[in-house]
């Protein structure tokens, strides 16, 4: 198999000139299972675990290969197995804070190209959550696009396609019905050969039946939506990343339970770039569009040009983020050595920071393998 078909290219081959003198060949991570990876080389499959000086230099649980990364391996003579001793940059990784209260990031795929964000047409429906999603996929560097799935449940789909465009600037916003192969040519435009497609939503909105449509055979397991899905049944159990025949690649997720954000104030903006045009008109540059006087956002929702369930999703997000970041500076600031006594409201926060445990699978609780996957 070609590297170039697993999406190979300059930005990878530029980061491994210095490994190869190793003995290191490149592979790309396709599954990762609770003790181990599957990564795809040019000489075919591996089974691959991270070596144990991987483990004892890893900074975290983000230091930890995902589905789409890029590894150097040294094959074991005679085997199908091989070890991972070093993990490539990304170029992109689309992540989120672990489910929890621990504050750790968590990669659930990298270098794709582009990221489906998936939502169903049925009671499953919620703009504040493609506006959650779209913010974590600006952070991850791939173009986001929402695909509202089962158009066949719903009376208006053109109507919804709007309302959803409202949320979703930057983005396109496809609806189709994977159950009866509508609209999904539209999305199958995007897998050309080399690039990576990434699926991303709840359980039970049709991912796995997308792909299968794309793909043209029931590779992925599907399962009707029940109630037990409430429980935390997930039919696609773990991350798997998909060749298509004609070129091209599919990764595909279990849905997920919460995506609390793993991002920045800027992925925020990214995702809410109509507030941030009416920002420009505050009277205030810091303004925090909650109070002060000759607010534009505030104006807006007061005179209904702005809707103000946006705008509260806008000001809950933009808060979760600035509790991350206020989480990261801290951390940062007890490594070097400070003293945080007289850093105000530190108590509870600190007794969530966790320096992340080197030379360990599990990090206090949270394993490389999240709840939704096991
Ligand atoms: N009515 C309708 N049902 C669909 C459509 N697409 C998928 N479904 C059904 O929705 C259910 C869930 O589909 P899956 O593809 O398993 O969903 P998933 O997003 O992969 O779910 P997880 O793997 O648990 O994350 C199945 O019963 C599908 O047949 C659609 O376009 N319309
Ligand atoms: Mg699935
Ligand atoms: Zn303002």
């Amino acid at each position: 198999m070609h590297l170039a078909t697993l999406g190979w290219d300059d930005y990878f081959s530029r980061q491994f000139e210095s490994l190869e003198g190793d003995g290191l060949v490149p592979a790309r991570i396709v599954e990762q299972h609770k003790n181990g990876y599957i990564t795809y080389g040019e000489h075919g499959e591996w089974q691959a675990e991270v070596t144990g000086r991987f483990l004892h230099v890893l900074a975290g649980l983000v230091g930890f290969p995902a589905v789409g990364d890029w590894v150097g391996v040294r094959p074991l003579p005679n085997e199908d197995r091989a070890l991972i001793h070093t993990l490539l940059h990304r170029r992109t990784q689309f992540a989120r804070k672990v489910a929890g209260s621990a504050i750790e990031e968590q990669v659930v795929a990298s270098n794709v190209d582009v990221v489906f964000l998936v939502t169903g047409l049925d009671g499953n429906f919620s703009l504040r959550r493609i506006e959650r999603y779209l913010t974590e996929a600006w952070s991850s560097g791939a173009q986001p696009v929402v695909v509202l799935n089962k158009a066949d449940l719903c009376d208006d789909v053109a109507a919804r396609v709007k309302t959803v465009q409202s949320v979703a600037p930057g983005a396109p916003v496809h609806a189709v019905s994977a159950a009866r192969n509508e609209g999904v040519d539209v999305v199958r435009g995007y897998l050309t050969p080399g690039r990576t497609i990434a699926f991303l939503g709840s359980s039970g909105v049709g991912k796995s039946t997308i792909i299968n449509r794309l793909l043209g055979e029931d590779r992925q397991e599907v399962q009707a939506v029940s109630n037990a899905v409430g429980k935390g049944r997930h039919t696609t159990t773990s991350r798997s990343l998909l060749l298509h025949p004609d070129g091209g690649m599919i990764i595909d997720t279990p849905g997920m339970r919460e995506l609390q954000l793993w991002a920045s104030e800027d992925d925020v903006e990214q995702s809410f770039t109509d507030i941030e045009l009416l920002a420009d008109r505050c009277r205030f540059s810091d303004c925090t569009h909650t109070t002060e006087p000759g607010c534009a956002v505030v104006a807006a929702v007061d005179n209904g040009s702005l809707d103000e369930g946006r705008y509260r999703s806008y000001t809950k997000l933009q808060k979760e983020v600035q509790r991350l970041q206020r989480f990261q500076e801290l951390r940062e600031h007890t490594r070097g050595g400070g003293d945080l006594s007289r850093v105000h409201g530190t108590r509870q926060i600190l007794e969530r920071i966790r320096e992340p445990t080197r030379g360990r699978r599990d990090f206090g609780g949270v394993s490389i393998v999240d709840r939704d996957e096991r």
